[in-house]
């Protein structure tokens, strides 16, 4: 299966926000990826509850692809109105039972995914294999866009996935964070499905949306 992208809608055009996604839908991207923060997992805020809710209304084909930067962040769910079609990751990190918090994902109908911060030891995923649709694996420290890769990032990238293979099921693996024109090749070849394409890609502002986006499916199919 060919690369997946997820644009960060953070590093979008917030105020031309709706065209944009409209856009996104026609080219067929798959993922719209939203970026929710709490400040206090990490020392930002990007959009709240209502706003995150508000993204389903513009979107026909593409998914949600919530990214939950938040302690306890099932807190959120009901606001949010998570459901059927959305992929949502939350923070092994910031969970108290994780397996729980996946479940209740679950249990709406929705695509769990279990995000991973750069200092967490990849390996830990070991213990989810058979809750997730997807890992998240973060190639920055969460919090900010425009940040360089942290270091070892594609050697823990080359893990997961044999992690992932090894266990035989179907799941995808995100990456997110300087997923750049020069990086989003080789992640490709060291085994990302789901590309979370910001400032360092598609939104780097040198080509047309429409333009940037083909660009990146070429690099990643
Ligand atoms: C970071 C957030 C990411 C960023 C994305 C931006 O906390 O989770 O999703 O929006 O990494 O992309 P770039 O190319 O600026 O790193
Ligand atoms: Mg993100």
């Amino acid at each position: 299966m060919a690369g997946m992208l997820s644009p960060s809608v953070m590093c979008a055009d917030l105020l031309n926000l709706q065209n944009e996604i409209e856009e996104l839908d026609s080219l067929g991207v798959e993922f719209l990826h939203i970026d929710f923060m709490d400040n206090k997992f990490v020392p930002n805020i990007t959009f709240d509850t209502n706003m995150v809710k508000s993204f389903k209304r513009p979107m026909k084909n593409i998914r949600r692809d919530i990214h939950l930067m938040a302690f306890e962040p099932q807190q959120f769910f009901d606001a949010m109105e998570i459901s059927k079609g959305d992929m949502v990751s939350v923070h092994f990190e910031a969970c108290e039972d994780v397996n729980s918090v996946l479940a209740e994902i679950r249990s709406r109908g929705a695509s769990p995914c279990l995000a991973i911060s750069p200092d967490t030891p990849v390996n830990v995923v070991k213990d989810f294999m058979s809750e997730v649709d997807a890992f998240l694996l973060m190639t920055v420290y969460p919090g900010f866009a425009g940040q360089p890769m942290a270091p070892g990032s594609m050697d823990r990238l080359a893990e997961l996935r044999s992690i992932v293979d090894e266990c035989g099921r179907d799941i995808k693996i995100e990456v997110d964070g300087h997923v750049s024109w020069d990086h989003c090749a080789e992640m490709r070849e060291n085994g990302a499905d789901i590309f979370v394409a910001g400032s360092s890609s598609v939104y780097g502002k040198q080509y047309p949306l429409d333009e940037a986006v083909k660009m990146f499916y070429r690099l990643v199919k």
